[in-house]
Formats: structure tokens, sequence, C-alpha cells
């Protein structure tokens, strides 16, 4: 899974990068704006944390989000080819909204984290336009050669996207049937995209607090609340001083803020979310580990996640809830109990499930 962290200039779009992937980024990156970061962040998990401290494995492997971090959006930058192939190729957006207050760097107008989002999103509308116009012109050549079903269809669809995007709104927003949704995948439209608002506010003593009530301050509630839309808090001062710390300080510093988790945990499983995509665990004293699925994934399939071989050969998957297991102490116990199910095929699986599948090759 891939994100694009996008927003308007100087709004910490790389101050969350870096904390997200703790990459270290040289100078030279430092100070091309318009260069491309990309980097790997773990997906935090609490629930594989214990199961490893159980086990005690040799290996133990988190799941983990590709962030790539690019310059400052605004009409022009989405017309340079590079640019908008970074962002073409991400599954959701990270739009960075500012909502710190510092004199000292520059931002247009005051802080109004609707209007900025209400800008940026017009960008991407007008450049989803451009494209959607493009090819339909094209199409109309072709129709007038041709007039098969499916160039039809696919001028149907644009014609109704056009006007969708017309009006100002993200494609995100349409409503597709899933044949549409393949039909327009391919055009990777940027307003199609899910997307994240992360509210970067201003540090505070009573941070938990005003992380929980900033998507409610700044009205955020009905840009998050519409389709494939979402809307968090962090505030990058403080992640960035959490990010260089050890487990134990950083927990005892979070407390002191009033605060259970990091802004990114939060951040990352609000992506999860967003995107439908659930965690299963597969445990042991070699790896403990996190694999990441789509929610309504059959168990076979959720097999093929870990290895083709294993969806090949499938027979069934040894299945019980993390906490169970916790609480059983091994599978060996959960056996014992009656409490370790034998589920098929068809199986859905559930988000924190430990599986072990059972194969034949
Ligand atoms: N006060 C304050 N400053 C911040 C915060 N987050 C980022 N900054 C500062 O804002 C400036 C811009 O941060 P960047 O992370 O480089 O922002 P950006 O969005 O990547 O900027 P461009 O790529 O140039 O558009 C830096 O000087 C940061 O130190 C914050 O939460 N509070
Ligand atoms: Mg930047």
């Amino acid at each position: 899974m891939k994100t694009g962290i996008i927003g308007l200039p100087q709004v910490g779009k790389t101050s969350l990068f870096r904390i997200l992937t703790k990459a270290v980024l040289s100078e030279h990156a430092l100070a091309n704006p318009r260069e491309a970061h990309l980097g790997v962040a773990k997906v935090p998990d609490d629930r594989l944390d214990r199961l490893a401290a159980q086990y005690n494995p040799k290996k133990l492997t988190h799941a983990s989000v590709e962030y790539v971090d690019v310059g400052a959006i605004g009409q022009e930058a989405l017309k340079e080819s590079g640019y908008i192939g970074h962002l073409r190729n991400v599954d959701a957006l990270a739009h960075v909204v500012r909502a710190f207050e510092d004199p000292s760097i520059a931002h247009t107008g005051d802080i109004d984290p609707l209007r900025d989002i209400k800008n940026v999103e017009f960008d991407m509308i007008v450049s989803d336009l451009g494209q959607i116009e493009k090819r339909l012109e094209r199409l109309e050549k072709d129709l007038k050669k041709m007039r098969t079903p499916e160039l039809e269809k696919e001028n149907e669809l644009l014609g109704r996207a056009k006007l969708h995007v017309e009006a100002e709104r993200p494609l995100r927003e349409m409503e597709m049937t899933a044949e549409d949704k393949k039909r327009i995948r391919g055009f990777m439209f940027l307003s199609e995209k899910p997307v994240l608002y992360v509210l970067n506010v201003n540090e505070s003593t009573e941070l938990g607090k005003d992380l929980e009530a900033a998507v409610a301050k700044y009205k955020l509630g009905e840009v998050a609340a519409k389709p494939n839309a979402a809307a968090t808090a962090i505030c990058g001062k403080v992640e960035a001083e959490l990010a260089e710390m050890s487990d134990e300080d950083a927990a005892e510093f979070l407390s002191s803020y009033g605060l259970k988790d990091s802004g990114l945990t939060r951040l990352i499983r609000t992506t999860y979310a967003l995107l439908g995509l659930i965690s299963f665990f597969t445990i042991g004293e070699d790896e403990c580990r996190a694999w990441t699925i789509p929610v309504n994934t059959r168990a076979v399939e959720a097999a093929g996640a870990i290895h083709s071989d294993l969806q090949k050969h499938f027979i069934r998957a040894e299945t019980i809830r993390w906490d169970a297991l916790l609480e059983a102490g091994s599978e060996a116990n959960a056996k014992a109990k009656g409490i370790l199910r034998l589920e098929g095929k068809e199986y859905i699986v559930q988000d924190g499930d430990v599986m072990h599948i059972r194969h034949s090759g």
C-alpha cells in the first residue's frame, strides 16, 4: 500500500514524512522541495507486540506502508509529469493541512483549514478535468470510426465524470458501480483517491484533548464524513520529538501530554480504516508477523497474501482471535480448550485473527 503526502507549501509534509518513515534525508534532498521522497513506515500494532512478547520469536515483522512526499501541490506542479506521476501511483492521499500558528513560517492568509482543503481539492479536480476532456475528445473521434459497446460505456462514464468535476466535486464522491470503478481505474484520477485530512496543530499542554477536539474545532466534520474521506490531527512538533525517543520514554512523554497513542499510530490506523484494510497475524518461534488484507477477504486469499503456494494448496486455516490466544497462553492450550477453530476456504478473515494455514504442497 502506498500513500502520497500532499498539501500547500510549508504545511509540514516533509516533517510528517520524516516522522512516519524515520527517513534521514540528505541536505540535498531537503534543499530540493520539488524532489519526491520515498520511504516505508512500520505499522504500529500493539496486538502483534503482545503476541511477540509471549512467543519471543527470532524475527518480528510489522506490516508496512509506503509513503511518498512530494513538493507543494498547485496547478503548475500538477502539470509536471514527474510530479503527477508520483501521485497517480498512490492508493491514498494524506493531505496535510496547516492549523499551527507560527508567524515565522509563511502561509497564504490566515489559518483556515477548510479554505486550504477546498483550494487543494480544486487543483486536483482541474487536473482530472483536463485528463477527462482529452480522453473524451479522443473517444469522439474513435466513436465516429467504430461504435463498440466498450467505447460507448467509457464515453458515458467519462461524460458523467465530467459533469461531476465541473460541479467542483471530487470523483471519490461520485457514485460508481464496481464495473465503472474498474473502467476508470486506469486513469488514476487524483480526486478519486481516498483522502485522509491531517490537521497539523499547535503544541499545547493539553494536547490529548486538543487533538481530539481539532477536527470539530476546524469544522472538518462535514468533509471527513464524505465518501472515502476521513480526518485526524497530529502535532508535528511533538511527534518529531517522539520519533527520537526510546519506546519507554515515548510512553512517558505521551502520558505527560494526556495521550494514549502517538498521532502517528492514529494516523496509520485511520488510513487502514479509510482503505478498508485489516490485519491478521501468523505466529511462531521463528517469526511473528502482521499481514494486511482488505475487509471481507476469504481465508484462501488471505493465505495467498502470505504465499501463492499456500493459496494453491490450501486445506484449512487453524484460527483464533489474538486475545483469546494470549489468554490461552499457547496454541497447544487453545487446542486443548477447544477454542482453536478449523476454518475452510470460504471463511471471512476477521481483523486480529491469528492463522496457521494447513496446506498440501
Ligand atoms: N511551529 C510548528 N512548525 C512546524 C510544524 N510542522 C512543521 N513546522 C515547520 O514548518 C516548516 C515547513 O515544514 P516542512 O515539513 O518542510 O513543510 P512542507 O510542507 O514539506 O514544505 P514544502 O515541501 O516546502 O511545501 C519547517 O520549518 C518546519 O519546522 C508544527 O507542527 N509547528
Ligand atoms: Mg516538503
